[in-house]
């Protein structure tokens, strides 16, 4: 069956290229863009956009009739390092959004959720390495509390109501079409632009913290591939641990110097350092891989090299 989706914070990091994509598959007028204000203006003119406040359930009704929505991508959410200077904005946003969706679905006006969790879920107690799909779960930010409540909100959902919702959590997340806003894996973008900018970039995380991260491309794939998976296959209502590449900021600087061999990096730490530390290095992602078939294509050097040379095609276009 044909879908219509409806994507809540279609102008932030995610938002911008799955909107893009979505398009690209379902047809330009069947993607309804939102965000809680104009943004973005590629996800703004390449289709329908409409103003919504992802914690406004009514808002989202409206939109959802206007256009007989079957599907909702809820992307709006505060991150991890934003989320520890406004913890209860944090707390409101990223749960009054989900529990609106989640009634929205409940109440039977679509028939599909899409909700991202995040590698924050876990915690400094949690295994490093290979950190297992079930296992000790500490989480010590807001938004890190925020997901793994709203994960198991979304089990609760899909158990008691046969809400079909689906959610992955997201390690960091590399892009070079859209900026992150407020995230502590944030610094794996910037450190793009400014090498490309300036040939150098001071990092707020120490050279050797390794963490979990993702292309973009693949985190899109995996997105996508989750929501058209057969519902007997989706086997986890509470969300699937993917996982791509890993890397410390001193293994990145190695890989950006291959293309420009002056870049250099500094080392600048503060608060974000305290949260990269609790979260793990690896992340096992079996069940993703058995259940539905999840498997990325970009390593460390092949993303490296497709970010740099677009970036700097970017840059001598103007
Ligand atoms: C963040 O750093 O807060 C996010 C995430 C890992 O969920 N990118």
């Amino acid at each position: 069956m044909s879908q219509t989706i409806l994507i809540l914070g279609a102008c932030g990091q995610i938002g911008v290229e799955l909107t893009e994509k979505l398009r690209t598959i379902y047809g330009t007028n069947r993607v309804i863009a939102s965000d809680i204000r104009n943004g973005n203006t590629l996800s703004m003119s390449s289709g329908p956009f409409e103003i919504i406040d992802a914690t406004n359930k009514e808002a989202i009704l409206t939109v959802v009739k206007k256009y007989k929505v079957t599907q909702i991508y809820l992307l709006a959410a505060m991150l991890s390092a934003t989320g520890e200077s406004f913890p209860e904005k944090a707390w409101n946003l990223n749960m009054t959004s989900l529990l609106a969706v989640l009634d929205i679905a409940k109440e039977k006006h679509i028939k599909q959720v899409y909700w991202p969790s995040s590698i924050a879920v876990f915690g400094p107690t949690t295994p490093k390495n290979n950190s297992p799909q079930k296992t000790i779960m500490e989480p010590t930010t807001v938004y890190g509390i925020s997901k793994l409540s709203g994960e198991f909100w979304c089990q609760y959902y899909h158990d008691k109501y046969d809400v079909d919702v689906r959610s992955l959590r997201y390690p960091g997340i590399i892009s070079w079409k859209s900026s992150p806003g407020g995230g502590t894996t944030d610094y794996a973008v910037d450190i793009f632009f400014k090498a490309i900018e300036k040939g150098t970039y001071d990092c707020f995380l120490e050279e050797n913290t390794r963490l979990p991260m993702m292309y973009m491309e693949d985190a899109i794939d995996a997105t996508i591939k989750i929501m058209q998976a057969k519902s007997d296959d989706i086997k986890l209502r509470t969300s699937y641990n993917v996982s791509a590449i890993d890397f410390t900021p001193k293994e990145l600087a190695v890989q950006i110097r291959q293309y420009i061999p002056n870049f250099s990096i500094t080392y600048s730490q503060d608060f974000r350092q305290e949260i990269a530390d609790s979260w793990p290095n690896t992340i096992d992602d079996s069940e993703a891989r058995k259940d539905w078939g999840w498997s990325p294509t970009y390593t460390l050097s092949s993303m490296t090299e497709e970010i740099v040379k677009n970036l700097l095609a970017q840059k001598n276009q103007y």
